[in-house]
């Protein structure tokens, strides 16, 4: 058993954490909430601003290791500088998730997080809900390097959405 494995199972402590810019990027990423939900994984929801709580990003970036977080899961919207300063602190997988923003509909979120220096990376993903969904499995996935058990389950939720597919085409006229 890995020492993901151990803390995966043995504890209620947050193995991912949610953090976003504002509680306005909520509706998002409860999406990331929603799928480590599902599969059992323990996580916190915190709202941690680059630019608004700065000092608060300091601590939370740089004691993440010792607190047991493996994932950290970020989504901000317009000058999306979280994810970016979050992985500047941290050698944690980071995942970044462009949050639709009202006067540029997230591209300004999408480029502020993807373009990253060479040697700071941050896995970003799409904008919006389907990247906080996916951020969310991405997180699962990254935790099954380390647990059987989350592997047998991704493996199962990847296996019901692909027969959900080949239901679907009955509902479709001949
Ligand atoms: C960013 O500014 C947040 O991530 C949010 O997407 C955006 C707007 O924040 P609010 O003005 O709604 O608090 O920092």
């Amino acid at each position: 058993m890995s020492n993901t494995e151990t803390v995966y199972q043995s504890t209620d402590r947050p193995v991912v954490g949610i953090i976003m810019g504002s509680t306005s990027d909520w509706p998002t990423m409860e999406h990331a909430a929603n799928i480590l939900e599902e599969f059992g994984v323990p996580y916190e929801n915190k709202v941690v601003s680059a630019h608004r709580t700065p000092e608060l990003l300091v601590d939370y970036a740089t004691k993440a290791v010792e607190r047991g977080i493996k994932v950290i899961i970020a989504g901000a919207g317009g000058a999306a500088h979280l994810p970016g300063m979050t992985a500047s602190m941290t050698s944690l997988p980071v995942l970044g998730v462009p949050v639709q923003s009202k006067a540029l509909s997230g591209l300004d979120s999408l480029l502020s997080i993807v373009q990253m220096p060479g040697g700071v990376p941050v896995q970003t993903l799409a904008i919006g809900n389907a990247g906080a969904k996916n951020a969310g499995l991405s997180a699962v996935a990254i935790l099954a390097l380390g647990s059987d058990d989350l592997r047998a389950k991704l493996d199962a939720y990847r296996a019901k959405q692909t027969a959900a597919v080949y239901d679907s085409q009955n509902d479709l006229p001949v």
